[in-house]
Formats: C-alpha cells, structure tokens, sequence
C-alpha cells in the first residue's frame, strides 16, 4: 500500500533518502494542509519522546521570498535532538546538510499571543550565534511551499553559540553582523536586518503564526531567527564557522 504524505516525510528523514516532491507523488495541498502534515509529522517524533525545544523561522531573506515566489516566512518545529550540543556534524548521516548563519533567541518568559511587540521583546532572556543545519529531504532542495512546510522547513541539526543576557548592553540586535567563513575561508556575509529587516521582526511573525495555529511561545524555548545569507553545502571533513561582530562565534566539526 502507499505510504501516507507524513509516513513518506517521516520515513525521509528518519533514514536520510531524498524523495520526490510529495505534492508530485501524492497530490496537490495547501500550506495550510502543510502545517498540518508538519503537526501530524511533529507528533509522530513526540510519541517516540523527542522533546520540542523552540521554532525555526525560513524563507526570511526577500531574496529566497522572490526565488520561491511567496511574500511571507515559514517556520518549523525544533527538536532537542537537533541540537548538536558541541558534538561532530556527521554530514553522512544527513542528505545534502547545507549551514547558515543565524541569531538565536532563548525566552525567559511565555508570549501571550496577542502580547504587543514590545512585550514580545522583554520576553527574550538571552542571544546567542548559531549555525542552522537545514537538509531538505526533496531532490536538488527543489521544493514547493507546502512540500517545504510539510518537510518541517527542512529542519536536521542545529549548533548555538555562548549565550548572552539580552539586551546586550550599548547594542541593538539591528547592529549585529555576521561571516560564515568554512575552512577558515569566508563564504558570506551580512547584517542581522537582512532577516524579515530585523530578528525582532522576524520572531514577531514567529509569534503571530503560533497565535494563528491556536498556540504560543513559551519559555525556556529558542528560536533560531532565520538565515542571513546564502545556505553553504558541507562535506565531510569541513571546519563551519560563524563570527559575529557583538555575540562572539560558534563553530562545527564536519565528519
Ligand atoms: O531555514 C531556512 O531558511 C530554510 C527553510 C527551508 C527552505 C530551504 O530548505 O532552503
Ligand atoms: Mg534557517
């Protein structure tokens, strides 16, 4: 018998197989079927006991807007498992990992759904760089929206650098620049505004999406803010590294 759209999904990533778009193997859905299938998938790992430790925003840049044809984010589920914890990336593991450059966000506190904006930001207890690990399990990263969305928006690992208390004394998140440099190589570059024109903005969409989806943010839970610049393909032996200009760096070891 075939395989559901989440079984498909889930079977992908649970044994890193790329597959073929699932709106060309199944059949034609909506983004809001996505986030479904992105539940039913998310449930799928919470029943085996994986724990939800935050949310990834995607699709940011307005760059990656244009390319796929949308004018607004994504978002994903993160998972404690993700998180590489200072561990090797074991790029074999995965099916095409590509790293961005990211800020990463940990709240001390619940925000209401309807909280304003600046609620919203008190919220924040710290700040941290990051890499994001994304790995779509489609042919190529060649995807639809609700493919992607469906694919919890690509989601594999994640490494957060030292966290720091927010706000940071004498600096605006907006001043925040960063460089992914791999092999001690630099590969790109940019501003913390190149996401949504800023993080704060961009865990604000974070924040309405949930209150859409009948849910919050809570504390205790990171958000990684989006990428800010282009996604590097890894292989093994890579050395990825971020350095910030007000957050310091982060690093993984590609095996
Ligand atoms: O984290 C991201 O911005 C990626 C979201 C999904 C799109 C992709 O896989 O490139
Ligand atoms: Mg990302």
């Amino acid at each position: 018998m075939k395989k559901s759209i989440v079984d498909t999904i889930y079977a992908a990533q649970k044994y890193a197989q790329e597959i073929t778009k699932v709106t060309e193997t199944h059949k034609a859905f909506s983004v809001e079927d996505a986030y479904g299938y992105q539940r039913e998938l998310i449930d799928r790992y919470l029943r085996e006991g994986s724990k939800v430790s935050g949310y990834k925003m995607g699709l940011t840049s307005r760059e990656k807007m244009v390319q796929m044809g949308v004018n607004a984010p994504i978002y994903g589920v993160l998972l404690e498992e993700m998180d590489l914890k200072g561990s090797p990336l074991a790029v074999k593991s995965l099916i095409h990992p590509k790293a961005e450059p990211e800020i990463a966000v940990l709240l001390k506190a619940d925000v209401a759904p309807d909280a304003s904006i600046e609620e919203m930001e008190k919220a924040i207890g710290w700040i941290a760089p990051a890499i994001e690990i994304i790995d779509s399990r489609y042919k190529d990263f060649k995807f639809t929206m609700p493919d992607v969305v469906a694919d919890n928006c690509s989601s594999a690992k994640y490494e957060i650098g030292e966290w720091l208390s927010y706000p940071i004394k004498g600096v605006h998140i907006n001043e925040i620049t960063v460089k992914l440099l791999i092999n001690g190589e630099l590969k790109a570059e940019g501003p913390a505004t190149a996401v949504l024109g800023s993080p704060l903005l961009s865990l604000r969409e974070q924040q309405l999406s949930l209150a859409k989806a009948g849910t919050q943010l809570k504390k205790g839970q990171l958000i990684l803010t989006g990428a800010i610049t282009v996604a590097m393909m890894l292989a093994p032996g890579d050395l990825v590294r971020v350095d910030t200009n007000h957050l310091g760096s982060v690093s993984i070891q590609c095996e």
